[in-house]
């Protein structure tokens, strides 16, 4: 019994009702013929997560729903904000949490994301934890430490979730770290796990996002320590996404 590959599609700030709809709807019809070393999750905005929640009815584990982040709290005076208890009452399974674009706009902070993942875990959630450096990190040879800090600070001890590694300059930017500098970068972060969770045997799987497209996904999914991908721009077209999860198998 293989771990399956997860596919997470972001659609980030994108889909209305009827194109949620649609587009939902033929990834559930596509994903019915993926093997089942294959997993694929949609994160919606979260006006459209009852939607695509009915969509994804009767898809069975191959595709599960999924959300772009939580709160902190289980309830209570927070206006605007959504709790992972409500994610989890409307079906969902997995939730970004720690999105460099959440860390940018929003401010979020390693801890305050780690809190989100207790939320999270106590919900019954599975975190995807969003790491990546920046290019001005990179270039100034701070990548190792920047990751290395991010995952102390946002992880639990007992992180038994995804960690998703998206280096901030690839995404959106069609630019990709290559296959060679992704693999050092995946070693690095499977030794950093080890040591933050005190584990020799890891089993949180480390993804890879940021301009993820079907062209380029068979090249960044034969890499065998990799534990899937997590897609942006191209997970808003049903047959891209599709191809990206077949790459996967
Ligand atoms: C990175 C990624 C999805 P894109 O943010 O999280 O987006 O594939 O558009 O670079």
């Amino acid at each position: 019994n293989v771990t399956p590959k997860l596919v997470i599609g972001n659609w980030k700030m994108n889909g209305l009702r009827e194109a949620s709809l649609q587009l939902a709807t033929a990834v559930a019809e596509g994903a019915r013929s993926l093997p089942d070393d294959v997993r694929m999750v949609i994160c919606p905005p979260f006006t459209q997560l009852d939607r695509v929640a009915e969509a994804l009815e009767g898809a069975g584990a191959s595709l599960m729903l999924g959300a772009q982040d939580c709160h902190t709290a289980v309830s209570g005076a927070h206006t605007g904000d959504i709790s992972a208890e409500m994610l989890a009452d409307t079906g969902v399974r997995y939730v970004l949490l720690g999105h460099s674009e959440r860390r940018q706009a929003h401010g979020e902070n390693d801890a305050l994301i780690r809190q989100k993942v207790q939320a999270a875990e106590a919900a019954g959630l599975i975190p995807v934890v969003c790491i990546g450096e920046t290019m001005a990190e990179r270039q100034d040879g701070r990548a190792a430490t920047v990751l290395a800090s991010q995952i102390d600070g946002s992880l639990t001890d007992n992180f038994n979730g995804v960690l998703a590694y998206e280096p901030v300059w690839a995404i959106g930017s069609g630019v990709t770290p290559s296959r060679e500098e992704l693999e050092r970068t995946l070693l690095l972060l499977r030794g950093l796990l080890q040591s933050r969770l005190k584990m020799d045997d890891i089993r949180v799987p480390i993804l890879y996002g940021g301009s993820v497209t079907p062209a380029q996904a068979p090249t960044i999914l034969s890499i065998g320590v990799l534990g899937g991908v997590l897609v942006g721009s191209a997970s808003l077209e049903a047959r891209s996404f599709l191809r990206i999860a077949e790459a996967a198998s």
